[in-house]
């Protein structure tokens, strides 16, 4: 049997490049490989660096969706389709909007896949494949292994993805994280992370390594240990972290110790008002953002700070406020981001029941792209894209540059590298994002759904989604 694993991209202009910064190794199809038996045929396409064989001989094909791949995800899937080929889906979307997923996929796997996808390529050979695969509990990633070796011979951004927990225990309102994982964090076994950056280590080529934790510190003690067992390995690595990790100065050390640059915190807005609306209260600290800052930069851990706008207490001049508070505090990257609704979140279900959402799904609508504001806020939606642009534009402009490095405690000169060639290419990349299509314009005619029956046991679900203005 032969499978055939698929990574979509977001969408693309016929003849135009991909956005690089998003080109890095894909461990959801990893960790698929990983779960597969070995007496199975495996292929790998990317189709964010290279074309699609759609008609090379293959068996099944096993897509991953997240929202904004939803769409390019159906085109590959009725290509396939067209060929006579089966196709299953995973990932973020299918489990958050499985009703809508069902209809493009033969069959598709709600949550994580470790508990069922053994039993799901067993029923295929089989010839009994279920229509939905649900994981019963959230499985135990203890003995979790991505397979890496689908990877050769691709050109992506020399950083090693690793994951060592994964979820997140918080419940921010505008998440996919905690709809998809319930507000939990299941970890790895640490003497296996290790084990795994070890053989990256040897393999060598990777320079930097990412940890794709949501919050790498959500168990203080546990994130001790991990932190404590990459000592000895003297690697140099970033991750995501909740802002509370600024309060204690011993694991900022430690984390230093460990090899930590950086560490991605969404810190999403400078307004009270609009932190409690998006259920971040916790977000607030004594001392205020600036402190966090200063902590961080006490233990010379560089800081990519998140933002988005279009909560409800945003107002006109927030944008600036944010790109100021930006190049004060020497912040080493920002996201200017508009706040997005993922369907299946708090914030999704909140303004689809005000009346709120301009699309009835933003991410399968021909007239949506990547950069609008899909919902009616007391900003215009216009106002909101554009100014997240101008924001961009001037945090990551010539002067700010400039400025953010000349009072940087740059450590050496590969950082001082670093740090021209991240704020470039993120200037590079403010506006060449806007406008993306969601979905490959060059695909011919409609989306082709499965033959294959509604499954009975979602049909409770169809309405309580997708609500539109
Ligand atoms: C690393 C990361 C990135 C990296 C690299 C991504 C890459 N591989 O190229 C970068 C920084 C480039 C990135 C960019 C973006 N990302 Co991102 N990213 C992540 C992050 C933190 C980790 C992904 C990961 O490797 N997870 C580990 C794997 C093993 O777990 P998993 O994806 O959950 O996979 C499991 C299941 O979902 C399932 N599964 C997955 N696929 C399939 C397929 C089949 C067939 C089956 C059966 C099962 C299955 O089984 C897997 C094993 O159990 C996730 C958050 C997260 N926790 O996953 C966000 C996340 C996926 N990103 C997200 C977003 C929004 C984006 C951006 C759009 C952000 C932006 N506005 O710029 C871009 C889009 C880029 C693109 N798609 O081209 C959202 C997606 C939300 C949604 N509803 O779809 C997430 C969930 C973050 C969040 N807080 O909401 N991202
Ligand atoms: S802390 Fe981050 S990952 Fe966790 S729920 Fe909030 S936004 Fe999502």
């Amino acid at each position: 049997m032969k499978l055939s694993l698929v990574f979509p991209c977001m969408g693309r202009r016929p003849g135009k490049s991909y956005v690089r910064s998003w080109q890095m190794e894909p461990l959801p199809a990893a960790h698929l490989a990983g779960l597969t038996p070995n007496d199975i045929e495996l292929d790998f396409h990317d189709d964010r660096m290279e074309p699609i064989p759609f008609d090379a001989p293959t068996d099944l094909v096993a897509i991953t969706a997240e929202t904004y791949t939803a769409k390019r995800a159906y085109q590959i899937a009725s290509e396939y389709r067209r060929r006579g080929v089966p196709v299953v889906m995973g990932g973020f979307h299918p489990t958050l909007v499985p009703e809508e997923a069902v209809s493009y996929a033969e069959a598709i796997v709600i949550g994580e896949a470790e508990a069922v996808w053994p039993e799901l390529l067993a029923d295929f050979r089989a010839g009994r494949m279920k229509r939905v695969y649900r994981s019963p509990t959230r499985p135990s990633l203890l003995g979790a292994s991505p397979d890496r070796r689908i990877f050769a011979g691709k050109n992506y951004l020399p950083i090693a993805l690793v994951e060592a927990g994964r979820g997140c225990t918080r419940h921010c309102d505008f998440c996919s994280i905690q709809s998809a994982f319930s507000g939990t964090q299941s970890m790895r076994d640490i003497d296996l992370v290790v084990e795994e950056i070890r053989t990256i280590q040897r393999q060598g080529g990777h320079k930097l390594f990412f940890f794709v934790d949501d919050n790498i510190i959500a168990y203080v003690d546990r994130a001790r240990r991990l932190f404590e067992a990459l000592i000895p390995l003297g690697i140099r690595w970033v991750s995501q972290a909740s802002l509370n990790m600024a309060y204690d100065r011993e694991l900022l050390a430690l984390m230093k110790r460990s090899g930590c640059m950086g560490v991605l915190i969404g810190f999403e807005s400078l307004e009270q008002k609009n932190l409690e609306e998006m259920n971040k209260g916790f977000n607030r600290m004594q001392g205020g953002f600036a402190e966090a800052v200063r902590r961080l930069h006490e233990h010379q851990l560089l800081l990519y700070a998140t933002f988005v706008f279009g909560y409800d207490h945003d107002e006109p001049e927030s944008f600036q406020r944010t790109v100021e508070f930006g190049i004060e505090n020497d912040v080493f990257m920002m996201a200017f981001n508009h706040c997005t609704p993922f369907p299946g979140t708090p914030l999704y279900q909140r303004l689809a029941a005000r009346g709120r959402l301009l699309y009835e799904k933003w991410w399968l609508d021909e007239r949506y792209r990547y950069g609008e504001v899909p919902y009616r806020t007391h900003l215009s939606p216009e106002l909101i894209q554009d100014a997240c642009v101008r924001a961009r534009k001037q945090f990551y402009g010539p002067r700010s540059i400039v400025s953010r490095l000349c009072r940087t405690n740059t450590p050496n000169l590969e950082m001082l590298r670093n740090y021209l060639f991240i704020n470039l290419l993120l200037r590079r990349e403010a506006s060449q994002r806007e406008g993306y299509p969601l979905g490959d314009l060059g695909f011919k005619g409609e989306l082709i759904p499965t033959s294959l029956p509604f499954p009975e046991e979602l049909s409770a679900r169809a309405p309580a989604l997708g609500g539109a203005a």
